[in-house]
């Protein structure tokens, strides 16, 4: 059994690591793939669902997954589809990305692709905005997938990962909201809220998640303010940890990768989230969303020496 399986798109990465150099050191993104790994790295029993290419990329992903102990029974290959690709760029406002990802064996999967009873064995389905934004039968799998997880008795995570390159604000936040409301842990970043609220205080933007009718736990992610707990009843604030980040992509995937982690090892969501911010925050010291991703030693680590 898996104590978490994600959904989504995994996307080659060219990372540029000198910044006014055109030189790419590749790796591994997609935000589901990231998380699923970071959680494996925390010590879950992880699966992944997705479609990738009968390509080079696409058995680097297989190779990739089987290293670090994620199963791949329930991912499909496609012959006539490629596996997505993306670029990363760093400049004065951090980092922008650049995707070569239409047409992806990824943005292919129907719901017919949820094969192999993987999600029945979870107890949690990690999706996101990405995995809805890529395609419209991408989204009727991820509302498939929900709907199989909460039958099977899995509770279902949804980091907003809100890409608007990818769709359209007014169906992103049509379906985030669906999607959300069927949420029992909901992960939103305060810049996508404002993108899909128009406000930028965490309190209404609390407020407006709450009466959009999300009914499970709420982690809103503050970058380096923190985040705030909203469990229904009361909302606490926990404190970012300070880094000198290099590259921050990847950085929201292992937090949601490891807080789904150290939840399945029976930590209370404070203590969670504590794990969870340190695990982010040391993701970013070096380049890529994958290879920097820590280990559960390092985590703890960092955490004695700050005292946490
Ligand atoms: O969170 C990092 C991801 O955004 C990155 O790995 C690429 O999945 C990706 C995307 O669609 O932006």
């Amino acid at each position: 059994d898996f104590d978490i399986v994600a959904l989504g798109e995994p996307l080659v990465e060219l990372n540029q690591t000198h910044k006014d150099q055109l030189q790419y050191l590749q790796g591994f993104g997609g935000d589901t793939s990231n998380a699923v790994i970071a959680a494996a790295r925390q010590g879950a029993r992880c699966a992944y669902l997705t479609r990738v290419g009968n390509d080079a990329f696409g058995k680097q992903f297989l190779d990739l997954w089987n290293a670090e102990g994620v199963d791949t029974s329930g991912v499909q290959v496609d012959d006539d589809a490629h596996t997505g690709l993306y670029f990363v760029q760093h400049g004065p406002d951090g980092h922008a990305f650049s995707y070569l990802r239409r047409g992806s064996a990824a943005s292919l999967m129907t719901p017919a692709s949820l094969q192999g009873g993987v999600i029945e064995r979870a107890r949690f389905l990690h999706v996101s905005g990405i995995s809805m934004a890529i395609s419209t039968s991408a989204c009727d799998t991820v509302f498939a997938a929900i709907e199989r997880a909460h039958a099977a008795g899995a509770q279902v995570s949804l980091d907003s990962n809100l890409r608007l390159r990818l769709w359209p604000v007014d169906r992103a936040r049509a379906v985030l909201r669906e999607a959300m409301r069927a949420a029992d842990l909901f992960l939103p970043s305060m810049d996508d809220m404002q993108h899909l609220t128009g406000n930028d205080d965490p309190e209404r933007t609390l407020d407006w998640i709450r009466d959009g009718g999300a009914a499970g736990v709420v982690v809103l992610k503050l970058g380096k303010d923190g985040s705030i707990i909203d469990d229904g009843r009361d909302r606490t604030p926990v404190a970012a940890l300070r880094v000198d980040a290099v590259d921050a992509t990847g950085a929201g995937d292992c937090f949601a990768g490891s807080l789904l982690a150290r939840r399945c090892q029976g930590d209370s969501w404070e203590d969670a989230v504590r794990y969870a911010n340190a695990a982010a925050a040391l993701s970013t010291l070096g380049y890529g969303a994958v290879n920097p991703l820590p280990r559960a030693e390092q985590v703890w680590e960092r955490l004695k020496d700050t005292g946490a």
